[in-house]
């Protein structure tokens, strides 16, 4: 291995230099330098070690992103061919290359049959920037160049770029930069916190219809497009209830709203449909895509445009102005190609719907459903939540579930299992080549991890 850095430096001097130039994501840095973080050394399939050779099984895919689980040479393999053959070119002068062109071929292939564009990003932030102005360029081109409005929902998350956190629905994002104008929010369906005394069924169309009364306030005339997660990821794995994708679906059509779904987490397999939209059955106009679509082992993200929309922009729209120097990358399209013909030829996402995920929801379920600690437990496929509850009778959250979920998540670090804690709920989406035998080590550590929390809770 001819690696451009030094491997085996002792881990406080990594730290230390990681403290004296690195800002890490959404962390008190000056905290975190305090404790220094762990230094992750190398993966293979779902396993990570750090620098001081303990071992880790990752069950949050990255973040819920290595489809393929690490290591996969058939990936470095297409990377390396690719950076040989062509390392980069643009899609600026009138140029293209055949990575791109067979990505595109391949993952059309993959859509149901009314989406025929697609917009290539570098992230999903970015997929949700074009979205927006591509949103509005479609209804200029089609003559209703007032629309611009887009609804997301409180509590969504759609990237850190300035208007993909604005899209998003986290306060304390909006509070650090600000916020973009013509962008509204609505409430999120999370049944189990703000449900009240309403079935989920009554709660997920309660949900749906403030859509309908957000598009009636700010004026038919003025909403371009309503984004949202098919199920909320960054949020807490929150699944909508049954009734709320239907009403949604009519409320858009209704009013003309472009319906977008932001498939960064939710795509390429991980309900054990390749979509996610697919699994709660409706049908968006434009999907945000990227995360699962390279497994992680290179940036790249994506909108996917309806034919609808894409015919208007083409035929109708003139110059898009538009693009990345990246968009398209031959090194990224060459991995994603490789991926996803991975995750379709070894029957990945295929085993993910008919093996392991009933199998990783049976167990959970086996082994968490009478836990004094879990109120509910959500998921399909290789997606699961398990949502603390102080009294499961009554749906009463801790008071300090949010403290609670990290000193869980900082358990399962030191069993040697990393699952993701957010608002009192711990999330697991392990990578989609797991196996029945990891799925079995990824719920027994979880649930030591969850038993020492809850003698903490008081609760064992
Ligand atoms: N949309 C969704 C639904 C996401 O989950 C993005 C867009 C932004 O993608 P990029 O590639 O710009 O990060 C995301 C990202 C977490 C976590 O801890 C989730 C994300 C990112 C970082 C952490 O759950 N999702």
């Amino acid at each position: 291995m001819n690696l451009p850095f030094e491997l085996k430096r002792q881990t406080e001097d990594y730290q230390q230099a990681d403290a004296a130039h690195h800002i890490h994501a959404f962390v008190d840095q000056k905290a975190l330098n305090a404790e220094g973080p762990r230094v992750m050394v190398r993966g293979k399939g779902l396993y990570l070690w750090d620098s001081e050779g303990k071992r880790y099984l990752d069950g949050m895919s990255g973040l819920w992103c290595t489809q393929l689980g690490y290591g996969r040479k058939d990936l470095t393999a297409a990377a390396a061919a690719q950076m040989d053959q062509l390392s980069y070119y643009n899609m600026f002068f009138h140029t293209t290359h055949p990575a791109v062109i067979e990505l595109s071929e391949l993952l059309f292939s993959l859509l149901p049959g009314h989406y025929s564009h697609v917009i290539y990003t570098n992230s999903g932030s970015e997929a949700n920037e074009v979205l927006i102005r591509t949103v509005r360029r479609y209804w200029q081109v089609v003559g209703k160049p007032q629309k611009k409005i887009m609804i997301g929902r409180w509590n969504g998350y759609h990237g850190s770029t300035l208007a993909a956190s604005a899209l998003g629905g986290m306060k304390f994002m909006h509070e650090m930069g600000g916020m973009i104008p013509d962008v509204a929010h609505i409430d999120e369906p999370y049944w189990y916190a703000q449900g009240g005394e309403l079935t989920p069924t009554e709660f997920g169309r309660r949900c749906a219809l403030q859509l309908e009364e957000k598009i009636l306030e700010l004026g038919v005339e003025n909403v371009a497009g309503f984004i949202a997660e098919p199920f909320q990821g960054a949020g807490g794995m929150i699944f909508p209830p049954e009734s709320y994708w239907p009403e949604i679906q009519r409320i858009c059509r209704q009013y003309d709203v472009l319906l977008c779904a932001d498939e960064v987490i939710g795509g390429f397999g991980r309900t054990g449909e390749w979509f996610a939209h697919e699994y709660f059955g409706f049908e968006p106009d434009t999907l945000s895509i990227a995360k699962g679509l390279t497994s992680g082992y290179i940036p790249m993200g994506g909108l996917v445009l309806s034919k609808r929309i894409a015919d208007a922009l083409v035929e109708q729209g003139g110059v898009f102005a538009h693009g990345l120097t990246y968009s398209g990358h031959p090194v990224a399209a060459a991995v994603a190609l490789a991926n996803l013909k991975a995750l379709r030829d070894e029957g990945i996402v295929r085993t993910v719907k008919e093996d392991t995920g009933p199998y990783l929801q049976q167990i959970l379920r086996e082994v968490f459903a009478h836990h004094p600690m879990i109120g509910e437990i959500q998921g399909t496929g290789l997606l699961a939540a398990l949502q603390f509850a102080e009294d499961k009778s009554t749906r009463k959250r801790f008071d300090n579930e949010n403290d609670l979920a990290w000193q869980c998540r900082t358990f399962g670090f030191e069993e040697g299992v990393i699952i993701r804690s957010t608002l009192g709920r711990m999330i697991m989406a392990p990578a989609l080549v797991a196996t029945r035998g990891e799925l079995d080590e990824l719920v027994e550590k979880t649930r030591i991890a969850v038993d020492r929390t809850a003698r903490i809770a008081g609760k064992l």
